[in-house]
């Protein structure tokens, strides 16, 4: 068994984490830079196929937030100018309570419980409903500074790992057991390159500690704990670069763990996996 060299992380200024398009050149395919420049305050375009459900979702929320505090000024606004314009001070009158307590208070729980419950509906779509029986496999592995990503190879199943067989250096940083022969044919990339257009299924580890698996560009974000592994699904729909970056702040190299997906075409991706499988 003979893993792919690792390359070594690439250092990026802040300002390029956005920037699609200017990737590297990966052996068996050439991408285009189909992604337009992100220089927007506002979220990264969207690559995926939820992303438009979730971008929608964020919208709806910060505007409702938006329109609550304008309404919460100005009835201080009003309630201050009817205080001030009063000459003298009324005799305190009796309030119904539930028509400035109970009924507000009961109307704001409505919408915040139904903002939950469509926002938690969407997040188990990645999640708690499981991928189509033909999604493509993938493992993502986070390891203090680096991301790790390992393709089954052809027999479609991972291999078994043992952490004593952890060795970066020997060209084994997931620890393969080549006791195992479903770990054969597996094979470690540093960056993850999937196809345009077909559903992938992520699963999700950690060696050391938490780390968080982000990537904006696919509405993607869920966290990697070690001893566990966790599920993600989703669909790209758009070829590109995506920075993929750890949301969990993880050790004094937090700032470089990044790597980059490459969404790609049906061709592309075949000639890439020849090349890595032959390679074993
Ligand atoms: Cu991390």
């Amino acid at each position: 068994m003979k893993l792919e060299k690792l390359q070594h992380i690439r250092l990026q200024p802040l300002h390029a984490l956005f920037r699609a398009g200017d990737c590297k050149h990966i052996p068996g395919m050439t991408i285009a830079a189909p992604n337009p420049p992100f220089n927007s305050w506002w979220l990264p375009p969207n690559g995926a196929l939820h992303g438009d459900l979730f971008d929608h979702q964020l919208a709806l929320n910060l505007w409702i937030a938006a329109a609550l505090l304008v309404l919460a000024h100005l009835i201080l606004f009003v309630a201050l100018l009817a205080r001030k314009s009063a000459e003298k001070p009324k005799p305190r009158q009796p309030v119904n309570a539930w028509m400035v307590e109970v009924l507000p208070l009961a109307a704001l729980s409505v919408l915040f419980a139904w903002l939950s419950i469509t926002a938690e509906h969407l997040w188990a779509q990645q999640r708690y409903v499981g991928a189509d029986a033909s999604a493509m496999q993938v493992e993502v592995v986070g390891v203090q500074f680096q991301w790790y990503f390992r393709y089954p190879g052809p027999d479609a199943a991972f291999g078994h790992t043992r952490p004593a067989l952890v060795d970066p250096g020997a060209g084994n940083p997931l620890g393969l057991d080549p006791a195992d022969m479903h770990s054969h044919d597996d094979f470690v990339a540093s960056e993850l390159v999937l196809p345009v257009d077909r559903e992938v299924d992520v699963r999700i580890r950690a060696h050391d500690v938490i780390h968080g698996f982000f990537i904006p560009g696919m509405r993607i974000k869920q966290n990697a704990l070690p001893g566990q592994t966790l599920h993600v699904h989703f669909t790209p729909m758009q070829t590109g670069v995506y920075p993929i970056l750890c949301s969990q702040l993880c050790g004094m190299g937090h700032y470089r763990m990044q790597a980059n997906l490459h969404v790609v075409t049906q061709d592309e991706y075949e000639r890439w996996l020849e090349i890595h499988e032959t390679h074993e």
